[in-house]
């Protein structure tokens, strides 16, 4: 028998299910936009889990929070603007919070339930709101981006959950295109871009679009996240017409920014030598997806 196991099945991934032996439900509720479950697992600590994908567990939400955020920001010297799509958990908050030359971070979240249910079951995550540098918008970031002013951010990242339902548009051009207009020159955007393994034509439609919007570098990375469907997790970066970005040496790197100030809760996944390795590609990841 299964016992208590939870299994995902998705049609982004059909053929396959995954599953994390249950504890104890912690919490199970509805919003607006989404069903939000959050549980003790056996084995990866507490889940948060919407409309049945896992969007993070305790254990390996450092590798994709650490990767999604000092991608970008170690690619350019001192950030100072930023904003963040989606990241109701407030991980990715937790991270850029690490760097000292970060004058303002704003985020555009549109369920506002997911932040509240961060707070209470995720402390370590939503301590990234506690930052004073951080302003939370509430609303579709689509919308949010419509209205900023041009040239304002020095980067964007998009943590945003897979493209069903609201943040379908985030992976479609009309979007990249205000984003692109919202940062200045030779600013950085970092996307989650799915799986190699499952999505690859997904992937290469965001690199497309990108490839047209951006005009300064763009590149995919990916990392090892265990409890995310096939157990990796990639990153589209690009860089805007501007100061040239070398996404692959990073100018900027984390050893420096984190010596500068001591945190509660070290690093655990990202470093300058996983920075670059991310960037190597298997062979064909690299033909189907042309990203070189
Ligand atoms: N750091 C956790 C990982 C996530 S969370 C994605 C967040 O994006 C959710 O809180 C969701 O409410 C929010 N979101 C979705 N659409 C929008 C939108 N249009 N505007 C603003 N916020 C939005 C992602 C995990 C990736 C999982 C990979 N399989």
């Amino acid at each position: 028998g299964t016992g208590n196991l939870l299994y995902y099945n998705n049609p982004m991934w059909p053929g396959e299910a995954h599953s994390l032996k249950v504890e104890k439900i912690l919490y199970r509720g509805t919003s607006e936009y989404q069903e939000i479950l959050v549980f003790e697992s056996s084995t990866y600590g507490k889940v948060l889990v919407l409309d049945g994908i896992v969007q993070l567990t305790e254990k390996d939400e450092c590798a994709y929070q650490e990767m999604i955020a000092h991608l970008p920001l170690c690619s350019i010297p001192s950030p100072k603007t930023v904003l963040v799509v989606g990241g109701g958990d407030g991980g990715v908050l937790r991270e850029i919070s690490r760097h000292r030359s970060v004058e303002h971070i704003d985020i555009c979240e549109i369920d506002k339930m997911v932040i509240d249910v961060s707070k209470k079951f995720f402390p370590d995550l939503s301590v990234g709101f506690e930052d004073p540098r951080v302003q939370l918008h509430i609303g579709d970031a689509a919308e949010f981006l419509r209205r900023a002013s041009q040239g304002m951010y020095d980067a964007i990242i998009v943590d945003s959950s897979d493209p069903v339902g609201p943040s379908q548009e985030l992976v479609e051009k009309p979007f990249f295109e205000t984003a692109a207009r919202a940062l200045r020159p030779g600013g950085v955007l970092c996307s989650m871009a799915e799986s190699m393994w499952l999505h690859t034509h997904l992937i290469q439609d965001m690199i497309s679009i990108c490839r047209e919007t951006f005009k300064g570098s763009v590149r995919y990375a990916w990392a090892s996240v265990p409890t995310y469907p096939s157990g990796v997790i990639g990153f589209l970066v690009c860089s805007t017409a501007g100061p040239p970005v070398d996404f692959l040496n990073p100018i900027n790197p984390i050893e420096k920014v984190e010596g500068a100030i001591k945190f509660r809760r070290e690093i655990r996944f990202y470093n300058s030598e996983i920075h670059s390795a991310a960037f190597a590609l298997p062979s064909f990841v690299r033909r189907e997806v042309s990203v070189l």
